[in-house]
């Protein structure tokens, strides 16, 4: 499944690309497929027909596209300005969803190269792949194009970060890109969810940057799962709850303080720590 609008989807069979729709008796319809689905068609007087969704290996829910191995979170250093926060955001739901994430920090060609060192540094100590790029030049397109051969890859990140761009530059194809320059900050220039079929057999979503992301709904002692430096570790602290926040014998803080874990992450993980609890309380109430 490439795509679902109100009254139409899109099906990739083999090296076609057709128009389906659903059988009027059975109680398949729209809200129940998604983009990424596996489906089933059978062709009845010349229509394509979608008679079968199948069981979904995941579902990545804002925007639903299903079936998602791997996820590249786009981010910029200063156009739009970096925001590590709304990144672990990102990943923390990504880990929840079992999805793999994996860093790109793009506009290599006017970037400050020491903060796209460091950037790249904070995520490869947490253990996620980084690549740096540029869509205008070209930088490490190649390498972006190695990450998505033979998967099904959603491109997430904050908007203006160059997703679209990236993604037509990989592709050869221009998709809706917005100036960051023309007031469009903030605005989502991406508005539906669709499949494009990649070279090497892959295929690659682009989603809208959303402006506020809420933070998966997890009870505070199970945040550090969603950090995979932190969840590593968490096994070897002293209490079986540890927030890893002022507790004795803690594996986290102590290596937080001989420099393993990234004092970014770590603080971004305070941060979520608190809504967390925040929300635990209000749920208890
Ligand atoms: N200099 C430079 N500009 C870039 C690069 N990538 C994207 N841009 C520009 O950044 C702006 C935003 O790019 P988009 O691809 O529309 O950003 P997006 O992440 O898709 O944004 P939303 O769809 O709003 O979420 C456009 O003006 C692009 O031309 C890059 O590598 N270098
Ligand atoms: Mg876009
Ligand atoms: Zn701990």
């Amino acid at each position: 499944m490439l795509s679902v609008h109100s009254s139409e989807c899109r099906v990739a069979i083999e090296e076609d690309i057709v128009s389906c729709t659903f059988r009027g008796r059975l109680r398949l319809g729209y809200s129940q497929v998604h983009a990424g689905d596996l489906v089933h068609v059978s062709q009845s007087a010349g229509a394509y027909v979608i008679d079968e969704i199948a069981t979904r290996r995941n579902l990545l829910s804002r925007p639903p596209i299903a079936n998602v191995d791997q996820a590249i979170v786009v981010t910029a250093i200063t156009q739009p300005p970096l925001d590590l926060l709304y990144v672990d955001r990102i990943l923390a739901q990504l880990e929840f969803e079992e999805i793999q994430g994996v860093i790109c920090v793009n506009k290599q060609d006017i970037e400050n190269e020491g903060e796209i060192g460091r950037v790249s540094r904070i995520y490869s100590s947490a253990g996620y792949k980084c690549v740096v790029t540029s869509a205008v030049t070209g930088y490490g397109l190649d390498g972006l194009a190695g990450l998505v051969r033979g998967k099904v890859t959603v491109f997430a990140g904050q908007s203006g970060a160059g997703k679209s761009k990236l993604i037509s530059a990989l592709m050869g194809v221009k998709l809706l890109t917005g100036q960051l320059s023309q007031g469009l900050r903030g605005r989502h220039t991406t508005r539906w969810v669709q499949l494009i079929r990649a070279p090497g057999d892959g295929y690659i979503a682009d989603t809208p940057g959303f402006s506020r992301l809420d933070l998966v709904d997890v009870e505070p002692h199970e945040l550090g799962f969603l950090y995979p430096e932190i969840k590593e570790r968490a096994a070897l602290c002293h209490f079986p709850r540890c927030l890893h926040k002022t507790e004795s014998r803690c594996e986290v803080l102590d290596a937080l303080s001989k420099g393993k874990i990234a004092q970014e992450r770590y603080s971004n993980y305070l941060m979520l720590l608190e809504e967390a609890t925040e929300r635990a309380k209000r749920r208890y109430e």
